[in-house]
């Protein structure tokens, strides 16, 4: 002891990671996929296909069967699951399950010679759950945003600007199409709460990580905020559970998993958090300094804050870090597919973006610069067909300064849209496919002026649950946590060249009036 578990409820699976805290050790990795193990349910990516009008929902069913599943492989496995002390998990962000008055009492004498699913089925007050890739509530919005006094107004509040697939649109939506629903619905969950209270055999609290992805928390107080429950539907504050900080224990694990897959009476839950929020955590970087920067279709950067800022542009989101504080994502839509493009475009192949490809041209690159948008992006939010080239003389774009303007201008996007986060970056770490490209790496540490650090992970939302479920419920430390499982890989840390900061902040410069000039903003 002490054992943990920590489970990763995603978009297409349920996993689990279980951690020897003393040994430092990873003891056994489990995942259900919804394609491979529950082919049944038709959703091989994890929700219904044809979904119209922008509506991507799943089947909260195919959740439950898939954590029952998990727990009979994992009672199989060489684990001893009543020496588990504690679990934690992770969900989806965004996703919202609605449930009738009922569902609390099941959920406390859940039977186990019956399934979870015959037992939760008859309280859903929805059948399916809208989950985070719903686009359908673009007038919902707008109207949230119009009730309180503006988007900046939800944003200062809530974190991020109304979002289509946040939470509280959702609700609304679904408010305003099935009223009589609505009314029957006693209580709505996040994917992440609901999982924690069938583990839990009590229907939890939302954790803060989590419940800062509705447009409901006020980050202020941590609690639902007032307006923002009235602009969102009737008797909102009712229907939803508390929100509570993110290590709070939730109870003693239900006697149904006791019973059924042999946990151990005094195994403790904490509540479950978002994936992201987890992932902070099981990337090693959830105390402030660390910036993590995930290179993949979509490139995203987070980072933990002390205080609770918000972007002034609406164009990130804040979050509840769950190890105290808050959190940043901001996501960047041209990430890999970007690259992919010029490189294609250009007949570049991957070495051209290498240390030795991007050693053909200076760094800044003689001031030759990209807005390196070749579809619309989220940050900053422009509508763009094409990327912006400026410097070049006409049809003189060689491949070798076309792959560094690329690589420049997706960084110094980054570190202009992150600049209202307040935290000087100390260290990168660098994750995804493409940070193993030392070329890429150096580029990030030019830009940034800091160190850059390779992290190879997998699963690191459901390592940080286990490693939520070590610290809150059995007082292992961070550091001790860190030290084990979330080591940078040896040998690849890169720092700054040498002469190069005032060569970037004087491209920063000129990228951004390029940025202005290209893609007026309303103020501009
Ligand atoms: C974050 C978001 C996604 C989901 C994916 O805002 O929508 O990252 O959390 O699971």
């Amino acid at each position: 002891m002490p054992t943990v578990l920590g489970i990763d409820s995603s978009t297409q699976s349920v996993s689990a990671v279980v951690l020897d805290t003393v040994a430092g050790t990873i003891l056994h990795e489990e995942s259900i996929s919804f394609a491979d193990d529950l082919p049944d349910y038709g959703q091989p990516s994890g929700f219904i296909p044809g979904g119209e009008n922008g509506e991507v929902h799943s089947d909260p069913l195919m959740w439950l069967d898939a954590l029952e599943l998990l727990f009979e492989r994992l009672a199989a496995s060489e684990v001893d699951l009543s020496q588990i002390a504690s679990i934690a998990g992770s969900g989806q962000q965004h996703g919202s399950v609605y449930l009738d008055e009922g569902f609390a009492d099941t959920v406390q004498g859940l039977d186990p010679g019956r399934t979870l699913k015959s037992q939760i089925l008859s309280h859903l007050t929805r059948q399916t759950a809208p989950i985070w890739m719903d686009t359908s509530t673009g007038p919902e919005c707008a109207e949230i945003a119009k009730a309180v006094g503006g988007n900046a107004e939800v944003c200062s509040r809530s974190g991020s600007i109304a979002i289509e697939r946040f939470t509280g649109p959702q609700i609304r939506r679904f408010a305003r199409m099935s009223y009589d629903s609505w009314e029957l619905t006693g209580v709505i969950h996040l994917v992440s709460s609901f999982m924690a209270s069938i583990l839990a055999g009590q229907s939890v609290a939302i954790d803060h990580g989590d419940g800062a992805g509705m447009n409901l928390l006020n980050l202020a107080s941590g609690d639902w905020d007032h307006d923002l429950l009235e602009a969102t539907a009737p008797d909102l504050r009712g229907k939803l559970p508390p929100a509570q900080p993110s290590a709070t224990v939730a109870g003693k694990v239900s006697a149904f998993f006791v019973e059924k897959y042999g946990l151990n009476t005094e195994c403790e839950v904490v509540l479950f958090s978002g994936d992201n929020p987890c992932s902070l955590v099981g990337m090693g970087a959830s105390r402030p300094g660390k910036v993590v920067i995930s290179l993949g279709t979509s490139d995203t950067l987070f980072a933990a804050m002390p205080e609770p800022r918000t972007d002034p542009n609406g164009f990130g989101h804040v979050f509840g870090n769950p190890m105290g504080g808050f959190m940043s994502l901001i996501c960047f839509l041209n990430g890999s597919l970007a690259r992919e493009r010029v490189k294609e475009d250009f007949g570049l192949d991957w070495s051209d973006f290498d240390r030795e490809g991007l050693a053909r041209t200076p760094a800044g690159n003689e001031g030759r610069l990209m807005l390196p948008f070749f579809g619309a992006e989220i940050t900053p939010r422009v509508e763009s067909r094409d990327a912006v080239y400026q410097g070049w003389r006409e049809g003189q774009r060689d491949p070798a300064s076309v792959a560094r303007a690329l690589l420049e201008g997706q960084f110094l996007n980054m570190k202009v849209h992150s600049r209202w986060l307040g935290v000087a970056p100390e260290t990168i770490y660098l994750t995804g496919g493409a940070s193993q490209n030392d070329g890429i790496a150096q580029t990030v540490a030019n830009v940034f002026g800091v160190p850059v650090s390779r992290l190879r992970v997998a699963g690191s939302a459901a390592l940080g649950a286990a490693m939520r479920a070590a610290h809150a419920a059995c007082g292992v430390t961070l550091e001790s946590l860190e030290e084990a499982f979330c080591q940078p890989e040896k040998g690849s840390t890169v720092t700054p060249e040498e002469g190069v900061g005032e060569i970037y902040t004087g491209l920063e410069q000129k990228w951004v009036s390029a940025l202005h000039e290209a893609f007026p903003l309303p103020n501009d």
